[in-house]
């Protein structure tokens, strides 16, 4: 097979690019490990920013998540026995996040490809993308039981944390940055009202928890758990009388309960590979960065990826003008790195850690009576969370 741009992975970051180089007439194929259901069952983020949701509108995927996705205009913080908000609008010159689930976009996006005729491969097996360093990089696999052999001009790593891009960098180029928390955040999803219009991200002296929601009928919380739990401990009861006592009391009586129908649990990771360019691969999303989900980050340092490598693709084949492929790496990281902060500040300031000592604790209870108490620092947390600009 031959093709222009040749994707691994058909997670949102993948199927984001291959939407929009299809869109400009720029072939591409997407190379797919799961099946469609199997993605579409994984359960992950619920906030956009919204230089996210003008990319699906670019993507002219937006349709449906103009219609069914809530803008939410503020979050509350939990913390010391009360409830602070914090006003995104007021305090990002207008801006806001779109709440609507990663589940619900990338089905819009499959949607999309399937509309274009777009080719995307399910249960590929072995992918392996070869001669990076040269100017006829190709990416081998098995589909359908059959070796294929797929001849591009480059290839893009949108393959996840545990995808074979990065890995197929040579250790001596890649260097790898990583923080490990001591925790993990156990989610679980109901078909209940949310407890809250907005979210809810709480420090308690037990730990963490957030009440999300997807819809007015669908809630999605979080409590931190030690890394040791196992899904099993934790029956559907367990799980919402610990979520109560870790919110206020008004909030936990007028919480609404049901039985789970998704729980799991996520480890808490931050993690940042460079550069993000070998040759002719280029590294997307979670293939070169994580972020704790604290601040909703994840999905959204995708999308200045995306962003970048997609106007760096145009400038190529339609000006012949390499500047923007060359410049990717550094223009990426340099986002990246300043999600990473910000993930990093969000989760130090609200869960508790196994080893603080009292000064810790002083310090972190202090974090949060200086942010309310200063404009210029809901700010800083308003500007960030809604999303740096591309
Ligand atoms: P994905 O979604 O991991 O997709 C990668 C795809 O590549 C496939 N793959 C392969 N395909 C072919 N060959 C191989 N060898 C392959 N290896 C892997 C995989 O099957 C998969 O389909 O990465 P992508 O596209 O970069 O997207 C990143 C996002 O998924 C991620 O950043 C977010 O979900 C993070 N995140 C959040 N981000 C936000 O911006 N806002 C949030 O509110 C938010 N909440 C969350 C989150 C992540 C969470 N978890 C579970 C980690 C909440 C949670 C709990
Ligand atoms: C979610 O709804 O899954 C969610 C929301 C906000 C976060 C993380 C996850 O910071």
């Amino acid at each position: 097979m031959k093709t222009q741009v040749c994707i691994i992975g058909g997670g949102p970051s993948g199927l984001m690019l291959a939407q929009l180089l299809h869109l400009k007439g720029i072939d591409n194929i997407v190379l797919e490990r799961q099946t469609r259901e199997y993605v579409l069952a994984r359960i992950r983020a619920g906030v956009l920013e919204h230089g996210f949701a003008d990319l699906m509108r670019e993507a002219q995927c937006g349709e449906r998540m103009d219609r069914e996705g809530e803008i939410h205009d503020g979050f509350y913080i939990a913390h010391a026995g009360k409830m602070d908000r914090v006003d995104l609008h007021k305090y990002s010159g207008g801006n806001s996040v779109m709440v609507y689930g990663q589940t619900e976009l990338t089905r819009d996006l499959y949607e999309a490809r399937d509309r274009m005729g777009g080719k995307v491969y399910h249960n590929v097996e072995d992918a392996q993308p070869h001669d990076m360093k040269t100017d006829t990089p190709y990416v081998t696999c098995t589909l359908d039981g059959e070796k294929v052999r797929i001849d591009c001009d480059y290839i893009i790593g949108a393959d996840g944390f545990h995808g074979v891009s990065r890995k197929s960098i040579p250790s001596d180029v890649l260097r790898e940055y990583e923080r490990v928390y001591p925790f993990g955040w156990l989610g679980i999803l109901s078909r209940t009202k949310p407890v809250s219009p907005e979210l809810i991200y709480a420090k308690h002296e037990r730990g963490f928890a957030l009440c999300s929601l997807r819809s007015q009928v669908l809630s999605r919380y979080y409590i931190q758990v030690p890394l040791t739990d196992k899904v099993e401990d934790w029956s559907d009861e367990a799980f919402w009388d610990e979520l109560k006592r870790r919110l206020p009391a008004e909030v936990g009586a007028r919480m609404e309960t049901g039985p789970s129908i998704e729980k799991s649990i996520a480890p808490l990771r931050s993690f940042v590979a460079e550069p993000m360019r070998y040759g002719r691969m280029f590294l997307a999303g979670d293939a070169a960065h994580i972020v704790p989900p604290t601040g909703a980050r994840g999905l959204n340092s995708a999308a200045s990826d995306i962003y970048y490598l997609y106007h760096a693709m145009l400038d190529h084949y339609l000006n012949g003008d390499d500047t923007g492929l060359d410049n990717y790496s550094d223009k990426a990281l340099a986002r990246v790195w300043k999600a990473q902060r910000f993930s990093w500040w969000m989760t130090m300031a609200l869960h508790k850690f196994p080893d603080n000592i009292a000064y810790d604790q002083k310090l972190q209870e202090i974090e949060l009576e200086y942010l309310f108490s200063s404009e210029r620092a809901q700010g800083s947390l308003a500007e960030n969370y809604v999303g740096l600009p591309f």
